[in-house]
């Protein structure tokens, strides 16, 4: 396995997770809008950079080359001062992110969402269960330091502006904490 130098960061990077739908790209706008911080959009990067591989017909989507995806965004990461945003995130190395944000909403408001955006059938009913389930907080518990990943509520514009100031917040201090 190839070992990455870790170089000190001079801003952190964010990683933005949950299930299709919680408000991930809403919330990663204005967090960079407010921050600087620059929005690394994956499945955007992903289909701009041929890193989408034959599409799945069961799951309605395309199949991303990981490990294709990566290196291109290794350097960038290293720098820091990125907010990610993608709905699955056991596949990015551990050491790319300072903290982590799950964002959950309950399943009605996630249905009625994916509803408007066009989702139906067995890709409605696995992204509503996924939430259920709460798989992506699972999944982000299982991949980065507990003490990392924090799950924030995102039903309302209210729980937006919190969740903006909760984050600016953590900022301001890993900046304090971080400084040379
Ligand atoms: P994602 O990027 O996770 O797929 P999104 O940001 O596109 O989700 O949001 C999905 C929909 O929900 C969109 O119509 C905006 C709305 N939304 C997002 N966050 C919200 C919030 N905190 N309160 C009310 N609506 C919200």
């Amino acid at each position: 396995m190839e070992v990455v130098p870790n170089i000190r960061r001079e801003a952190p990077n964010i990683l933005v997770t949950g299930t299709p739908g919680v408000g991930k790209s809403t919330l990663c706008q204005k967090l960079s809008e407010l921050t600087g911080l620059q929005w690394l959009e994956i499945s955007k990067i992903a289909k701009d950079n041929n890193c989408l591989e034959e599409f799945d017909e069961v799951y309605q989507c395309p199949v991303l080359d990981e490990d294709k995806l990566l290196d291109g965004l290794e350097e960038v990461m290293r720098t820091g001062g990125n907010i990610v945003d993608y709905h699955s995130n056991e596949f990015f190395p551990e050491r790319w992110f300072d903290v982590v944000f799950v964002l959950r909403v309950d399943n009605t408001t996630l249905y009625d969402r994916l509803t408007a955006r066009g989702y139906t059938g067995k890709k409605l009913k696995d992204n509503v269960d996924c939430e259920i389930f709460q798989t992506v907080l699972d999944e982000a518990k299982n991949s980065y330091k507990p003490e990392i990943v924090h799950e924030l509520r995102s039903l309302t514009p209210e729980q937006l502006q919190d969740n903006l100031n909760q984050i600016c917040l953590w900022l301001h201090q890993w900046m304090a904490d971080n400084q040379n």
